[in-house]
């Protein structure tokens, strides 16, 4: 498939939806690692300035947009319903998808490139840190929520829009596969890297083995939990809309909550280059912790409690592999803006890693506490 700029599309996916108003004005929006995402001004007669969400779903990704469009209308009518019986505004608490010209909810472009339109939610901040623990704890409770929220949703017509997405066990072998390949020849300069990665392959498979073994139970989990797929309520800060549906498939509650420790339960960004100013904060893991099982605990089973730890490491473990990966490959997956970008990213990931095994029986203990 061709990978022409979005921005070279993006006129023709404009002229699919009825806006409204008068489109004046669509421009780069967010910082995503996977869709391109636009803000769309328009005008209406009246005068007054309405934005919406324009986005490219990344097909090279999501293969099938259909069947990730068809989870996300089902997901998110299935929250306005719920969000309608607890007299809630379901403008701002659930991500609302407009339909085409043609009533389908994307657009398949002359490209094979896929294309969807959200109202945006306004009165809103999305934040790319840690602002306060205030805040941190709101985002706790709102993913917390979410996985409540959807706790009865019909988990088997949700399709896997990214096969064995979790899987930190597959997630290692095709590590594995593009070190073998090596197909850029940066394997030599990254050495403490890999050998990071290769003294923790057991890790890797603790939590697979678990669901393997039928113990810990599938739920309808959202999968991308970092802080910037949440949106703040600008006044009272408090989680108003989980965003960034394409990964809601049946997962394990752990990797929710492990995936907003890994981005959150620290003071620097993603992507910081000075690794002495990446330290895993235990204030900040044990606000999350307070926030997510006041939400979601009474849910989940003993087991799926005590493992919470072996999440946040294991989505960090993971991620940082990913980064690695990507790395050694070519830079093929993850967005990069300057070069060594994924290796960046991937450093901080190993940092915070290692920082949770110094504070592991501290984290164990903070959990067995909230429980
Ligand atoms: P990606 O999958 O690339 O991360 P997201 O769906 O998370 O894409 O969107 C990227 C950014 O766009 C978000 O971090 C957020 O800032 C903004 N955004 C997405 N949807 C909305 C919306 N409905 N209203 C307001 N802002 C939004
Ligand atoms: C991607 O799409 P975005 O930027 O919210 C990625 C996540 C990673 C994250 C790392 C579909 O999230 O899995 O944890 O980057 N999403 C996908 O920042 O791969
Ligand atoms: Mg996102």
């Amino acid at each position: 498939m061709s990978l022409k700029p979005a921005e070279e599309l993006l006129q023709e996916a404009l002229s699919a939806w009825e806006w409204g108003g008068t489109v004046v004005g669509a421009v780069r929006y967010g910082a995503g690692h996977i869709n391109d995402t636009f803000c769309v001004y328009t005008q209406t007669a009246e005068g007054d300035c309405v934005r919406f969400i324009l986005q490219r779903i990344n097909t090279n990704t999501f293969k099938d947009p259909a069947g990730l469009m068809e989870n996300i209308s089902g997901v998110t009518s299935f929250l306005r319903k719920k969000i309608e019986e607890k007299g809630g505004d379901t403008s701002r608490e659930t991500m609302n998808v407009v339909a085409t010209k043609e009533g389908k909810n994307f657009y398949a472009d002359s490209n094979g490139g896929a294309w969807r339109v959200y109202t945006f939610v306004e009165g809103t901040v999305c934040l790319q840190k840690v602002e306060s623990p205030e805040d941190f704890y709101a985002s706790a409770y709102a993913f917390g929520q979410f996985q409540q929220l959807l706790a009865d949703y019909p988990a088997a017509t949700l399709h896997e829009t990214i096969a064995r997405f979790h899987d930190t066990a597959n997630r290692y072998a095709n590590f594995e596969k593009a070190l073998e390949a090596d197909a850029c020849g940066r394997a030599k300069d990254v050495q403490a890297e890999i050998e990071f990665v290769k003294a923790r392959k057991a890790d890797c498979s603790i939590m697979v083995d678990l669901l393997a073994q039928g113990k810990l139970p599938l739920r309808v989990t959202h999968n991308d939990t970092k802080l910037n797929n949440i949106l703040m309520d600008k006044t009272t800060r408090t989680g108003i809309c989980v965003i960034d549906l394409d990964t809601v498939m049946p997962g394990l509650a752990a990797n929710d909550y492990g995936d907003s420790i890994r981005f959150g339960a620290n003071d620097c960004a993603e992507d910081e280059k000075d690794l002495s100013k990446v330290n895993f904060s235990l204030p900040l893991f044990e606000t999350y912790t307070k926030g997510f099982l006041a939400a979601a605990g009474s849910a989940l089973t003993d087991l799926e409690k005590e493992t919470l730890p072996w999440g946040a490491r294991l989505m960090t473990l993971e991620c940082g592999i990913r980064f690695l990966t990507d790395y050694l490959e070519g830079d093929h997956y993850f967005r990069v803006h300057r070069e060594g970008h994924n290796l960046d990213r991937c450093r901080t990931q190993f940092k915070l890693v290692s920082d949770m095994e110094k504070a592991w029986d501290e984290m164990m203990a903070i959990v067995k506490k909230y429980s």
